[in-house]
Formats: C-alpha cells, sequence, structure tokens
C-alpha cells in the first residue's frame, strides 16, 4: 500500500510556475497547436496540458503522441487532461483528472510515483482532499466568469483563491477567464501559476498574447 508524500516531500516531476496552457483544437480552430506550442515555448511557456472533450480515443492519442515530444524538446512538461491510459501510452509527465474521473489513489497506482497528477478542484474542501490525497498541484477555479467550458462550477473569484492558497501548500494552477487584463490580480492572490485557453487560442495574435502573459505574470 503505497502512502501519498507528505506536501514537504519533493516533486516528483519538476513543476514549472507560471503560465500553464491548455491545449484545445476546438478552440484553436483552423490554427495547428504545434505552432501554438512553438510560439508559447519561444515566450518562456513551460506547463501545457492537452485538452480534447469527446474525441476519439486514437485521436487523442495522436495528438498526444504529436506534442509530448515537441513541448519536451522545447524543455516543457506535457500534462493529458481527463486519460490516463492516453497519458501513459503517450509517454507524458502526467495527468489532470476532475471531480469525476478516474480517482486521484487509483490514477496513482496505474502512473506510479514518478509522474505528475493534478485535481480539478472549485471548493476549498476539495482542494484539501486533493493534496491529502497525494495530488502533486490543484488546479482551483473558476476564477472569473469562462465560456470555454461547458457547464462551469460557479465562480470562486480571486477572494476564494486567497483563501485556498492560505491552506493549501502544493502548487496551485488558478483557471477560468484569466486574460491579459486580469491575470496580474491572480498572480497577487499567489497562485503558482494561471492556467488559459482562449486568452490564447482564441487571440488573434497568439503569440502577443502569450507574450503579454509571460510577462504579466512575471510582474
Ligand atoms: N476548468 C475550469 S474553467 C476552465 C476549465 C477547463 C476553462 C478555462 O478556459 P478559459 O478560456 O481560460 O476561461
Ligand atoms: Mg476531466
Amino acid at each position: 500500500m503505497s502512502h501519498p508524500p507528505t506536501p514537504d516531500a519533493p516533486r516528483r516531476v519538476p513543476f514549472p510556475g507560471g503560465l500553464y496552457l491548455i491545449l484545445d483544437p476546438s478552440i484553436a480552430g483552423p490554427r495547428p497547436l504545434t505552432d501554438i506550442v512553438q510560439l508559447a515555448l519561444d515566450a518562456g511557456v513551460r506547463l501545457f496540458q492537452l485538452r480534447m472533450k469527446t474525441p476519439e480515443t486514437g485521436r487523442l492519442f495522436a495528438m498526444a503522441a504529436a506534442l509530448c515530444p515537441l513541448v519536451r524538446k522545447g524543455g516543457g512538461t506535457f500534462i493529458v487532461n481527463d486519460r490516463v491510459d492516453v497519458a501513459e501510452a503517450a509517454g507524458a509527465d502526467g495527468v489532470h483528472l476532475g471531480q469525476g474521473d478516474l480517482p486521484l489513489a487509483d490514477a496513482r497506482k496505474i502512473m506510479g510515483p514518478g509522474k505528475l497528477i493534478g485535481i480539478s478542484t472549485h471548493t476549498l474542501a476539495q482542494a484539501l482532499e486533493a493534496e491529502a490525497g497525494g495530488a502533486d498541484y490543484i488546479g482551483f477555479g473558476p476564477i472569473f466568469p469562462t465560456t470555454t467550458k461547458e457547464n462551469p462550477d460557479p465562480v470562486v473569484g480571486v477572494t476564494g483563491l486567497r483563501e485556498v492558497r492560505a491552506k493549501v501548500r502544493i502548487p496551485i494552477v488558478a483557471i477560468g477567464g484569466i486574460n491579459t487584463r486580469n491575470v496580474s490580480a491572480v498572480v497577487a492572490a499567489g497562485t503558482d501559476c494561471c492556467a488559459v485557453v482562449s486568452a490564447v487560442l482564441s487571440a488573434s495574435e497568439p503569440g502577443k498574447a502569450v507574450a503579454e502573459l509571460v510577462k504579466a505574470i512575471k510582474g
């Protein structure tokens, strides 16, 4: 029986702070995700997640297998949303699980101690539960209203983020409606990372948007 690490235990895989770019081809439209990944790597982004809702497994795997080596070559960390099997098959650095996905303990049994497991949380109780269960990081949000996620949980605001930051010691990835105008307030609330989808993928100039976000997060 393995035990979750204490929050002070060394991280299994380096978890870079800063901008966490979520790659969703349905939001990127005709723009190839490979191009967006390269722009983001050039701007200094080191944390990427592939998110494809309801794809055929083969399509998801093919996308993960194409993006993973590109991210790695650029010194980044590559995480697959929802699917432990695809993350493992593609050789990703980890998986990101929602509250309704495979339970953390079961995902850890499959992925072992060397991979990152992130858990989406929307309340302080969920955040504490994920930390106690050995998550490597939590997603927390939505911080602001978002149209990217279907049926989003209630907005937690920067105040909710501050409350979680005060109680949780593992890295926090703030998510939901973050853009160049509000990112500084999110950083000021003590998050380790800011995750964005539309602020980069829907931008008229993704390279400019990503550079602005990276700069704002660095402060
Ligand atoms: N989980 C909580 S909000 C959200 C997810 C996946 C969507 C974030 O997208 P955007 O476009 O950055 O608001
Ligand atoms: Mg999920």
